[in-house]
């Protein structure tokens, strides 16, 4: 493509959103139901944030709902004058501990331990503060926006009264919550105030900020984290300074088995799936209005309070109510997705991974939906990650990684879909092929009904083959179920990886052929029983 001077191929964006431009597709308006728990007050202004709304007073303490910080039966145990321990209301301590004056992160480290026993020791914060931060910055800090997120949090009874349900593995069920109830959420996660639960350590991907505070183990690292602490900062700043008045809405699908196509029946002529693929341009930059990919891990937002920084934790940095996601969604399944829609961006950045650095602060211009969400909907689906990237062929991992795309792609509203906004999902620290993932999440479009926006991240010749390989397999009208063989057949095939195009297109040569040949022995044989 650079020879030519042309980025991308196939289909216009322009055509891509029929025309109508980026912001006509159909969202379906936030209803209240059984599987969807809305935890304001419908309907919404956008004038003010929404009030809170909440059926039941009681705070639930069980397997089923987020364990609240303030909730009373969030009990610690402290010393009395005698050396005994009795327990006492968290939620009393958190608010006298946060109350006192904080002048450093020291001091924000000592006051947290005094209500969340067993954390790691905050290097990544304290090198923010004293290495990398002006001394007007630190003082901005702790004079001023430490204060307001302490209120944010400290307002969480009032301002999210009610329980919010886990969104557990097997459901498939949503939640809406409004910015401020999120900002207020994860306020709390800031100030570590959210109870230890033991199940949430194995099953839960955990929202407590202190694993960030503590990531500084790799020197490679140490400026991504500062710069996502900046970000960080930047949400909050943002939050406390304007209340935000929208909403959003997490909603995890399940497939059973029965839910899912079968691969080996589907007819849909891949053709009737649309394509752009683009050699320039990023997910979320290029793919307003799309069902944009998040390149997840099971654990919702993977490394996002931790070192990672790619695709996902950037994506969880720059939209921080992403990260509140954590707190609620059990590890993925492999028939499972998370969309979140409308959350919003607070910051703009550059690099990638170990250069990945916050730039300046991002007004969301993207408008809202008619349930005041705005119009960005992200769906998180985690590709395996392959040791020996040699078994990604196999039929089984082929059959895992397209059923999870299509949980992922697939809607059951009838309405026109919007496209998929994807890239090499599943090809950077998971090592897939991205000419196996490209054919891959075309099909589950293909099933599900979407067009494809492919973004290569600067790869112009992966844009070309696989703009070739759509091209052939429009023109030859090849069918998912005829695909699916073709990649069936490379399993057991031996031939090199790099060569699964070239292959896919001799196959279906081969297969025509030998109907020719079928065709022709028929043929010859019904005219010798004629004679
Ligand atoms: N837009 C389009 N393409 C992108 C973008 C973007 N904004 N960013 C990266 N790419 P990776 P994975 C391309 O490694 O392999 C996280 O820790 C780029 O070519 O993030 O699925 C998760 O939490 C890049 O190499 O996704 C998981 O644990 C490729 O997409 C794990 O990484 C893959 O990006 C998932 O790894």
């Amino acid at each position: 493509s650079s020879e030519s001077g042309k980025n991308w191929f196939g289909t216009s964006m322009e055509d891509i959103y029929c025309g109508h431009g980026p912001w006509a597709f159909e969202i379906p308006p936030v209803t209240a139901s059984r599987d969807h728990a809305v935890l304001y007050e419908l309907p919404i202004t956008l004038d003010s944030p929404p009030k809170p709304y909440c059926s039941v007073q009681d705070h639930y303490w069980d397997d089923d709902y987020v364990w609240m910080p303030y909730s009373p039966k969030n009990l610690f145990p402290v010393e009395n004058e005698n050396g005994e321990k009795t327990p006492k209301e968290s939620w009393k301590i958190i608010q006298e501990s946060l109350l006192q004056p904080i002048h450093s992160s020291r001091e924000l480290e000592v006051v947290i331990s005094s209500y969340n026993t067993g954390l790691p020791k905050f290097l990544a914060l304290h090198h923010f503060f004293e290495n990398i931060l002006e001394e007007d910055e630190i003082r901005q800090f702790f004079e001023i926006l430490l204060p307001r997120i302490i209120e944010l949090a400290l307002g969480l009874p009032d301002i999210l009264p009610g329980n919010i349900p886990l969104l557990k593995q097997g459901c498939s069920k949503s939640i809406s919550l409004s910015q401020l109830q999120i900002a207020s959420l994860l306020a709390n996660a800031f100030l570590c105030t959210f109870p230890w639960r033991e199940d949430s350590v194995f099953s839960y991907p955990g929202i407590d900020f202190a694993r960030l505070f503590a990531a500084h183990s790799r020197p490679e690292y140490q400026q991504a984290v500062a710069e996502k602490l900046k970000c960080v900062c930047h949400y909050f700043r943002r939050v406390t300074t304007k209340k935000p008045v929208g909403v959003v809405t997490f909603e995890r699908k399940h497939f059973s088995k029965s839910q899912l196509p079968r691969w080996d029946r589907l007819k849909n002529k891949l053709s009737n799936t649309r394509i752009h693929v683009s050699s320039i341009g990023a997910i979320e930059d290029e793919g307003c209005g799309l069902l944009q990919v998040d390149f997840a891990n099971k654990n919702v937002g993977g490394g996002v309070l931790d070192f990672g920084c790619v695709q996902e934790e950037i994506r969880f940095i720059v939209y921080p109510e992403l990260i509140v996601s954590r707190l609620f969604t059990e590890q993925l399944g492999p028939t499972e997705a998370l969309v979140v829609t409308g959350a919003e961006r607070f910051s703009n950045y550059t690099g990638y991974g170990d250069s990945f650095m916050w730039s300046e602060n991002c007004s969301d211009t993207t408008p809202h939906d008619s349930s005041g969400r705005r119009r960005t909907s992200i769906v998180a689906i985690d590709a395996i990650y392959f040791t020996k990237p040699a078994e990604q062929y196999s039929t089984s991992n082929v059959f895992r990684e397209i059923n999870k795309a299509y949980a992922g792609f697939h809607s059951r509203f009838e309405s026109l879909l919007p496209p998929v906004a994807t890239g090499n999902w599943g090809c950077g620290a998971f090592r897939g092929d991205p000419n196996l993932k490209s054919l891959i999440q075309l099909m589950a479009c293909s099933a599900a009904k979407r067009d494809m926006v492919y973004f290569t991240f600067g790869d112009s010749q992966l844009c070309n083959s696989i703009h070739e390989i759509y091209i052939f397999l429009a023109t030859n009208q090849v069918t998912i179920s005829q695909l699916w063989r073709y990649l069936c057949q490379f399993a057991n095939a031996k031939v090199k990886s790099e060569h699964l195009f070239s292959y896919i297109q001799q196959a279906h040569f081969d297969s025509k052929h030998q109907l020719c040949i079928k065709d022709f022995f028929c043929f010859n044989k019904k005219k010798s029983e004629k004679r």
